[in-house]
């Protein structure tokens, strides 16, 4: 049989990388890198392998499913389905207001712009505005911290040219996550051979941590402190870019003075780390000319996420590492519209309290969007405005969200709750509609999210006018009756008679995306609509053109040199962000307090990432799962030693809310008293726990009501208090009664 190999785009994750499909019979049978894409150049991981196969898998559903009466679950047609949905929505609507109505989009919702842009404009149509991401429970110090920072709009220099890079709790080699590009090994391997110094701080000797030149290895949530002693060195050494700084910033004092008390001997006392490697690390970037700043999930979620990704932003620009008038930026300019190209920023902006203002916790909307973790409270919360359904796109609160046991509460105390998703998750196990939808090979893909995320920070995106566009390869399978994700919001609007005005997702700025806005005629049928040609209405190169390379293509288009500020600019970055400041006053006057020492709780849990799994997505792949079908508890073997508990074994992880149960597996290069556990696992609260099959879900241990961000809600998620012991109540491939 002749294989013909053909283009594609991954949808896995939010990489987007380049691959080939080994094409026989019109099916696939193996994916894999293509060797002449010029942005991956053949990279691709076991994930994206797998693409294909996620299609087939048993799990996959091909129908759209409802709740029967007794728990169980029938198909449904997805047009009865978008009927009755439909129904129901008015039904709330005109009982509780449009408050009472709210969407969650999860992972596959946020990478999907078709989907969130008709998701958003049905929102916007039937005038609620709960509408909540994952990004409160991801990183939402980013959005924050470039709100109180303010936006540099020339954006960073493109990796190639750093002389140091500062990665903090965050592992690009298997994350994809920004700080390395696409293809993060090879690029890490060029830069390195280039001479490019790499500071990592992390708990974990992660694949990033291995290869770098300066590994600090800190308690966890102690990075503002680090953070805080770099700045304070580079102020009192004169390692900072002065001729930037002062024509660029204000509040420099207000920095300093916050900073004072971070000498390199109280931040090693507090992280646990050597003094010596805080100065020298200090000293390695602070004479580095260009570089870069990147912070992960990990010290995001483990308390002050706001103010490490503040002090990433004030890093960067004493170190004056933007690009400056006359630079070139490399990236971008093809789906997506870039921010102008000029050397300077619009100035610091409110990073939370306006917008919808939740019932609970007194938190509003923030520079990351409305706060999830508040989410499972608005349901539970009784009173005007309560939420009564909910439309998780592409997301799993059950086995994503912090604070399991109250999540479960919430999915079940709703009048609706529908999932768009192409399998029963957890929270699809508890939901009354499942609606089944096409998955990535049978939908058209292309490369604006991965270009999107470009505008993040450095190392994000794709360093080149690069794109893609791939039509789809499958087709749905023979019986199955599968939507896209944007259907869904079509369909509902249309059943309950509204029209929708999609917004592109080719403007960043809201003025343009309200400007090139289109007003849908809602009588059209589906199938005539091209919903990409929508959401990237007036992107600088026509979807058309990027249609024509599906293996992707460096399009011609105009550079974009970084112009100087005009005269009579407003707008400096801030380095004075007074909540900012507070936070470091209130860190300074705390005991350092070293947990080891709290007989109560004296571990953490930290997140950490599986190269083969991708959050809650498909455990059940058999590829996927041969190295980890569950998740374990990594740990350090000093503190095995000091449990008495052996590789294998299992693990009781109590924290203050609950305890879950996880395999211990030895793990030298975690911090001790530190072990890392992959979130996204286990099964839901009335399911059987089995350590061996399901895992943990470490979402259980979060507690939303303690230990959360003021501003964002989010809580612990990583650095979680815990006290482990072993317990005998499992054994391999059997649970326990
Ligand atoms: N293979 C794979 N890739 C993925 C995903 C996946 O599940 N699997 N998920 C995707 C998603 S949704 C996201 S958001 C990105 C996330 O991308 P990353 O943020 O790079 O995620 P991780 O690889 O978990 O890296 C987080 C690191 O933080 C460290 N850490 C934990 N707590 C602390 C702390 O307090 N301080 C410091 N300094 N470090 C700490 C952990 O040890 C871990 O190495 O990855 C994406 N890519
Ligand atoms: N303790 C702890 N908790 C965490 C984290 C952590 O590090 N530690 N990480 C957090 C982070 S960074 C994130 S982003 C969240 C993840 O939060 P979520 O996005 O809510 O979780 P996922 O597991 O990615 O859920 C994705 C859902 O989309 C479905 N899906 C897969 N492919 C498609 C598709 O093509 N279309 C549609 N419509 N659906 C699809 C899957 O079946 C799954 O049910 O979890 C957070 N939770
Ligand atoms: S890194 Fe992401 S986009 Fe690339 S092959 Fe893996 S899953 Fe696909
Ligand atoms: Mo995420």
């Amino acid at each position: 049989m002749a294989v013909e190999q053909k283009p594609v785009v991954c949808r896995v994750c939010h990489a987007q990388c380049g691959l080939l499909a080994d094409m026989e019979d019109g099916q696939p049978t193996a994916l894999h890198g293509d060797k002449d894409n010029p942005v991956y150049h053949g990279y691709s991981c076991i994930k994206g392998r797998e693409m294909h196969t996620m299609h087939r898998l048993p799990s996959r559903l091909l129908r759209s499913q409802k709740r029967q009466p007794d728990g169980s679950y029938g198909e449904i047609g997805s047009d009865q389905a978008l009927a009755e949905v439909a129904a129901k929505l008015q039904d709330i609507i005109a009982k509780h207001g449009p408050r009472s109505v709210a969407i969650y989009v999860g992972t596959y919702g946020y990478n999907n712009f078709t989907a969130n842009a008709f998701g958003y404009a049905f929102f916007e149509a039937i005038q609620s505005p709960m509408v909540f991401t994952s990004v409160t429970i991801d990183q939402p110090g980013k959005g924050v911290a470039a709100m109180l920072h303010g936006p540099w709009l020339a954006g960073v220099p493109w990796l190639e040219d750093w002389d140091a890079l500062l990665l903090v709790g965050t592992n690009p080699i298997v994350s994809m996550l920004g700080g390395l590009g696409m293809n993060p090994a090879r690029h890490l391997h060029e830069a390195k051979q280039r001479g490019m110094k790499l500071v990592v701080i992390d708990p974990r000797k992660t694949d990033v941590a291995k290869k770098a030149d300066i590994h600090l290895a800190p308690r966890a949530g102690e990075d503002s402190a680090i953070l805080a002693a770099f700045a304070r060195l580079w102020l009192e050494e004169g390692l900072f870019d002065e001729a930037f700084v002062s024509d660029n910033t204000q509040n420099l004092d207000a920095l300093r003075d916050a900073v004072a008390p971070f000498t390199p001997s109280y931040a090693a006392e507090r992280a646990g780390v050597a003094e010596d490697d805080i100065i020298a690390a200090a000293r390695m970037l602070g004479h580095a000319k260009v570089g870069g700043v990147q912070a992960g999930t990990g010290p995001n979620m483990s308390g002050r996420g706001n103010l490490v990704e503040y002090l990433v932003k004030c890093l960067t620009t004493l170190r004056g590492w933007w690009l400056k008038a006359g630079d070139e930026r490399k990236g971008g300019g093809v789906l997506i519209n870039p921010l102008p190209p000029i050397a300077a920023s619009p100035g610091p902006m409110p990073g939370w309290g306006f917008g919808e203002k939740l019932r609970v916790r007194g938190l509003t909307d923030t520079g990351a969007g409305l706060p999830t973790a508040a989410l499972a409270d608005e349901i539970l919360t009784p009173g005007e405005g309560q939420v009564k359904a909910l439309i998780c796109l592409g997301g799993n609160p059950m086995q994503a969200w912090p604070d399991q046991l109250k999540t479960f509460d919430a999915m079940k105390a709703l009048d609706l709750l529908v999932t768009i998703d192409p399998r029963q998750s957890g929270t699809g196990r508890i939901a009354h509609y499942n609606i089944a939808c096409k998955l990535h090979m049978e939908v058209e893909g292309n490369t604006s999210l991965s270009e999107f995320l470009g505008n993040f920070g450095p190392g994000w995106g794709h360093g080149a006018p690069y794109g893609a566009a791939c039509p789809p390869l499958l087709s749905p399978p023979p019986g199955s009756d599968l939507v896209e994700e944007w259907e869904v919001f079509y369909g509902l609007a249309q059943r309950m008679g509204l029209t929708l005005k999609v917004k592109p997702a080719s403007y960043v700025d809201n003025p343009s995306k309200e400007k090139f806005a289109t007003i849908l005629d809602m009588s059209e049928p589906a199938a005539s609509i091209d919903a990409w040609a929508l959401t990237l209405k007036g992107s600088p190169v026509p979807l058309e053109e990027v249609r024509k390379y599906p293996a992707g293509h460096i399009f011609d288009t105009p550079r974009q040199i970084i112009q100087p500020r005009p005269e009579g600019w407003p707008g400096r970055l801030e380095l004075g962000s007074e909540p900012m400041l507070d936070e470091l006053r209130e860190i300074a006057a705390s005991p350092s307090n070293p947990y080891e020492q709290d007989n109560a709780f004296p571990f953490r849990i930290i997140s950490r990432r599986l190269n083969d799994m991708h959050n809650s997505n498909w455990h059940d792949s058999p590829r996927l799962s041969r190295k980890w079908r569950y998740n374990p508890i990594f740990m350090n073997p000093e503190d095995m030693g000091r449990l008495g508990v052996a590789a294998g074994e299992v693990v009781e992880i109590e924290s203050a809310r609950a305890s879950i149960f996880c395999v211990v597996e030895p793990a030298p290069d975690v911090r001790s008293h530190c072990a890392a556990v992959p979130h996204s696992f286990g099964g839901n609260p009335d399911e059987p726990e089995d350590p061996f099959t399901t895992g943990g879900n470490t979402g259980k241990l979060s507690d939303v009501e303690k230990d959360f961000d003021p501003y964002t809600g989010i809580p612990l998620m990583s650095g979680i208090p815990v006290r482990i012991k072993k317990t005998n109540r499992f054994s391999a491939g059997v649970a326990a009664e």
